[in-house]
This record gives C-alpha cells, sequence and structure tokens, in this order.
C-alpha cells in the first residue's frame, strides 16, 4: 500500500507577523509590518504596489493606532486563541507546527540591551502547548518582521549593526528554548529581499539614491548571509541534535517555448533564486552571483571572517514555499503575463490559476522538489504551499473548500513520486496558513489558505471564532493514514 515514510513530518505553517496580532501588546515593538498598510481599491495582482513602502507611508502609520487598514496589527489574534489553535491542529494530528518568532517581541526594539521577558515567556507557553500534543516547533526567526526602530535608526540590514543586534537575539531564543525547538530557520524566502526589500529588509528605498539601491539591497543580503551562518554556529553550539535550514521562495519557470532565448531566460530566472541559497548551502557566493557584483559595479564590503564563518556553517536542510509555477519569456511583447508569489510571469496556457493569478501546478511541485536535491543534495522541507481562496461561512458553520483539498490531493501525489520514484529526502510538509491569516501580499483576511476559518473579514470585522473547514477533516484522515487515503480510488 502506498504511504509517506513514518517520520514524515506533516503539519502546517505561520508566521507571527500575520497571525498573531496583539501588535502593541506584551512588551512587544512596533516591526515593519506592523506598517504594512492594506490597498484595497488596488488590483491584487499588483503585488508591486502592495509591496512597495515609503517613509510617507510610515511616518502616516506611526500616526494612528488603527487596525482597519493595518490588518497585520489584529492578524488572527493567534496570541489570544493560541491554546485552542494548537489544540485544533492536534485534532488533525499534526507532527510539526511552522511558525515564526517576533524579533520585535523579543527586544523590542531591535537594539535593546536585554530581551523582554513578555515576549519570552509568551512563546514558552507556545512551545509548551505544542509539546504538550507532541507537535514539534519548526521556528523561523526572521519571517518579514524585522523590528520597525532597526530601519529607522539603522536602516535595517544595510547596517552592518544588524548582524550584531541579530547574533545578540539568536543567542537569547536559542538558549531559551534549547529543550522545546530543535529546528529553525534563519531568514523566510531570504532571496525576496530583492523583490520586496523592506519587509525582507528593513530597506526604504528612498532612503537611498536609485542608483545606489541594488548595491544596497546586496550589501543588507551579505549581512543576512553572515548572521544567518552566525546563528546555525549559535544553534549547534547550544542545542544537541539541532538542525537549521534555509527557506527559499520556489520560483520554478518554465520557458515559454523552446526558443533558446525563452530557455536561457527560463534559466537565469531560476538562478535569480539559487544564489541565496547556493550562498547559504555551499557557503560561499556563487561565481554567477559575484560575476553580477562585478558587472554592476555593485562594491559590497566584505570582511575576511565574514567568508570564513560563512564557509564554516552552511545550512544542513533547504525549507522552500511553493505555490505555483511561473513562465519566462525572452520578450514579454504580445504575451499574456500573470502574478505569482510575489512576480509577474507569462501566463502558462495549460494550467488554471486562483482567484490572485497564481498558476496551479502540482507537476511543478515534483519538478522543483527534483530540481532542488538533484542540486544540493540535502534533505528538503516543503514549509509553504496552499491555495489562496475566497472561502464561504454558511450559516450552519460549514466551510465547504473542496477546490483546497482537490489542490492538496494533486500536490501531495507529486510529493509521494518525488520521494517514491526520484529519491528525494523530504523531511515534511507545512500547509500555508494552515489557520486563516491575513495575506503577505495583499493584507487580506479573504486569501484564506487555512483548513481551519477564523470569521474576520478584511477590515478586521468579525467574531475571530474559529471553524473547521471540510479540509481540516480531509488533512487528519491524510495524516492518520500516512497518506494512503490519497490512493484509495486508484
Ligand atoms: C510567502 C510568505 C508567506 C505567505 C505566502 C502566501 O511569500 O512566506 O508569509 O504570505 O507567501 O502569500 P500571500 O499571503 O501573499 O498570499
Amino acid at each position: 500500500m502506498k504511504k509517506f515514510p513514518k517520520d514524515f513530518l506533516w503539519g502546517g505553517a505561520t508566521a507571527a507577523n500575520q497571525i498573531e496580532g496583539a501588535w502593541n501588546e506584551g512588551g512587544k515593538g512596533l516591526s515593519v509590518s506592523d506598517v504594512a498598510k492594506m490597498h484595497d481599491k488596488t488590483d491584487v495582482l499588483d503585488y508591486k504596489a502592495h509591496n512597495e513602502i515609503t517613509s510617507a507611508d510610515i511616518e502616516e502609520a506611526l500616526k494612528t493606532d488603527d487596525t482597519v487598514y493595518y490588518p497585520k496589527r489584529h492578524g488572527s489574534d493567534f496570541y489570544h486563541h493560541y491554546q485552542e489553535d494548537i489544540a485544533l491542529m492536534a485534532e488533525m494530528g499534526f507532527k510539526c507546527f511552522r511558525m515564526s518568532i517576533a524579533w520585535s517581541r523579543i527586544y523590542p526594539h531591535g537594539d535593546d540591551l536585554e530581551p523582554n521577558e513578555e515576549g519570552l515567556a509568551f512563546y514558552d507557553k507556545v512551545f509548551d502547548e505544542c509539546r504538550k500534543y507532541g507537535i514539534e516547533p519548526l521556528v523561523t526567526m526572521s519571517h518579514y518582521e524585522p523590528p520597525l526602530n532597526l530601519v529607522l535608526k539603522y536602516d535595517g540590514w544595510y547596517s552592518r549593526e544588524a548582524i550584531t543586534f541579530f547574533e545578540r537575539y539568536v543567542r537569547t531564543i536559542s538558549k531559551r528554548y534549547k529543550d522545546k525547538v530543535k529546528y529553525w530557520l534563519t531568514f523566510n524566502e531570504v532571496d525576496s529581499m530583492i523583490r520586496h526589500p523592506f519587509t525582507t529588509g528593513g530597506l526604504v528605498r528612498d532612503h537611498f539614491k536609485e542608483e545606489q539601491f541594488e548595491e544596497v539591497i546586496f550589501q543588507a543580503m551579505h549581512h543576512q548571509f553572515v548572521a544567518s551562518a552566525l546563528a546555525t554556529k549559535i544553534v549547534h553550539e547550544t542545542i544537541p541534535h539541532s538542525k537549521v535550514g534555509c527557506m527559499l521562495t520556489k520560483l520554478t519557470y518554465y520557458p515559454y517555448t523552446c526558443k533558446p532565448e525563452d530557455v536561457l531566460e527560463a534559466q537565469q530566472m531560476m538562478r535569480s533564486t539559487y544564489c541565496y541559497s547556493d550562498t547559504q548551502v555551499f557557503g560561499e557566493y556563487p561565481a554567477y552571483l559575484l560575476a553580477r557584483f562585478k558587472n554592476h559595479h555593485l562594491n559590497i564590503k566584505m570582511e575576511k571572517s565574514d567568508l570564513e564563518v560563512m564557509k564554516q556553517y552552511p545550512v544542513d536542510f533547504i525549507s522552500f514555499s511553493y505555490y505555483s509555477s511561473n513562465c519566462a519569456v525572452a520578450d514579454i511583447q504580445n504575451v499574456e503575463m500573470t502574478a505569482g508569489n510575489t512576480i509577474t510571469a507569462a501566463k502558462n496556457p495549460y494550467l488554471k490559476a486562483s482567484d490572485w493569478g497564481w498558476q496551479i501546478d502540482p507537476v511543478g511541485l515534483r519538478i522543483s522538489l527534483v530540481d532542488l536535491y538533484d542540486r544540493y543534495r540535502k534533505p528538503l522541507f516543503i514549509v509553504e504551499n496552499g491555495l489562496g481562496a475566497k472561502d464561504v461561512l454558511e450559516k450552519d458553520g460549514c466551510v465547504h473548500d473542496p477546490y483546497r483539498i482537490e489542490y492538496l490531493k494533486l500536490h501531495f501525489k507529486e510529493m509521494y513520486k518525488a520521494i517514491e520514484e526520484d529519491g528525494v529526502e523530504l523531511m515534511g510538509y507545512t500547509s500555508w496558513g494552515c489557520i486563516d491569516l491575513v495575506s503577505e501580499s495583499t493584507k487580506q483576511m479573504s486569501k484564506r489558505y487555512g483548513y481551519i476559518y477564523v470569521d474576520v473579514d478584511d477590515y478586521g470585522k468579525g467574531t475571530y471564532q474559529r471553524y473547521r473547514k471540510d479540509s481540516f477533516y480531509w488533512y487528519k484522515k491524510v495524516i492518520e493514514s500516512q497518506g494512503a487515503c490519497l490512493f484509495e480510488e486508484e
């Protein structure tokens, strides 16, 4: 009978800035997500408009305690619902819960000398709740939530001092949670700095000259690479048997046609994200990234000790997000484009898309798994996957989401083939947004991913009550049958 490996870590994923809420409670400082405004009149396919932020936007946000147009300030109120939420995850049979620690809950200004005990105590309670049910936490150290003070006072990760502050933060959390957390990720979608530098690197574009900005981004990237290696060192030294992973946006690109220029464009686009995971997995800059620095005249300041620590402390596994595949085309004239995860790409005529334009491609997940495993020969972990959709809460409290079950079933079957036929070493799978939460790109609650419906709308109105969707019961069956139920009708 077809089954996934017994120790396969089935579970779900969230991020503090999108689920916790309590933005100004428990001693937490402001993070970049607390100034992320929802643009409800903007086309959801225009991801740039949703992700760019200016100094004026920040100033406007700092003048208000509004949570209607700053939905990440309330999230799904996990801060006050975590026991109920983790009990629901346990009811589904989760083996693993991917979440992030909000850095500004631990060091409210990022550069504080002492941590905020209330923040530390909150995550102690969350991890204790997980372990009560035998759920393994998988913790992201930084998931689009650097402290805002670091942005305003130091220009975020552009400043080398960010390494010191991050190191202090990592020393604190790895020591505090050494008996509760053994799986860690350093930076969520480390490659996304190039696409949305504010949420990832705390870089405000209008703080710099436009012609300097590419160099700023890669200088900030360098500091994150060093910090990631130091974090790996600290976790390994503090927590026996710990594993530290990098986290990549897996933007799998197909050539739009077999025209060599389109094939080359697809290869270049793939490398544009691989360059970051290459650096974290091989512990050194790949030649093609150094070539970019040279050809673009980017003067990235690196100390000798930086390269030594990066080489000495590469990651133990590669985690990634996968939602859809994309087509790369050399000449976009007369080609219909569509959206993907913080990108736009040529529309694939063979694929259907979600209401947000993301192309649904289960086979693409298998292709991605084989690609990554062949490239790195290290264990993989799918830490984000799922379908953002407009779910409806029925009067009887049911939520019928057959489209989500169909999406997941097809993706799980491809995962199975990658393991059984392609020899891929896959540690586990955590569905993104296992509980409905605020969308990263559009800040909508209505872009729902969860097995659990949260009764709150795009404007923060609702009871925040939780409801099990049909997919909740389906996923429970998948986990308890180790995936065997996926093949029942075969
Ligand atoms: C990834 C982020 C997640 C999550 C996901 C879905 O880039 O790591 O935080 O948000 O995208 O994207 P969205 O929420 O925009 O639908």
